[in-house]
């Protein structure tokens, strides 16, 4: 059914809203718990397990290259957003500054507040994953995960973790926040992993 938060995609968006999703409206906010205050100035990211332990801050990722994305964002939860517009970090570019053991396959993304989510290195190191600070030219509002947070456009957005600081590369997958509580291991919307089974 199409209620009022929805809208109906115009035939040239259809082809890009993943099966079971429909169109939002505006741009839902999705948190498991509180909203935790976190200042730029204190901001800290760091990196560990199999990679060699580094504290990263606010003006470290300011020095990195800066690029706008436009991506489309489905939640789980059956909504979608397309062309989202933001300003970060790519991840390929952040890695340049890390030195990861060749043995690690998997890294659990670490949030302020105690959230976490997993994902493959091969899943993680993709071209077009950022971490981003800005939204549709404004920074990046506390709600939506400012001010940094991850965005996986290829997975179900529970991946893009709001209010990041930190990576743990792992030689092993272990499960986040949702995965433990029955969400799929993985999450790609174009072949509906919502559940685990
Ligand atoms: N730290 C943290 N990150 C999170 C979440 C959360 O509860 N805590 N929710 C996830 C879910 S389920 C979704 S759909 C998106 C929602 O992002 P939004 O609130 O900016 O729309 O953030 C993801 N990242
Ligand atoms: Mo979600």
């Amino acid at each position: 059914m199409i209620g009022k938060f929805f809208q109906k995609p115009g035939a040239d968006q259809q082809h890009r809203v993943p099966p079971g999703q429909h169109l939002a409206s505006g741009f839902p906010v999705l948190t498991y718990g509180q909203t935790p205050v976190v200042n730029r100035d204190t901001w800290e990211f760091k990196v560990w397990g199999l990679a060699t332990p580094k504290t990263f801050t606010w003006d470290d990722f300011m020095a990195m290259p800066q690029n706008n994305f436009t991506a489309d964002f489905h939640c789980v939860t059956t909504w979608s957003k397309l062309d989202v517009q933001w300003t970060g970090v790519k991840v390929t570019d952040f890695l340049q500054h890390i030195e990861v053991d060749p043995k690690a396959v998997h890294v659990m993304e670490h949030c302020y507040g105690g959230y976490t989510t997993n994902i493959s290195m091969d899943d993680f190191i993709r071209e077009e994953n950022f971490f981003a600070h800005t939204l549709f030219g404004e920074p990046l509002p506390p709600e939506h995960g400012g001010p940094m947070r991850s965005v996986v456009p290829h997975i179900y957005a529970w991946k893009s973790a709001k209010w990041i600081n930190g990576l743990e590369f792992l030689d092993h997958q272990e499960l986040g926040f949702w995965e433990r509580n029955g969400y799929h291991h993985r999450g790609e919307p174009w072949a509906e992993e919502r559940y685990s089974s």
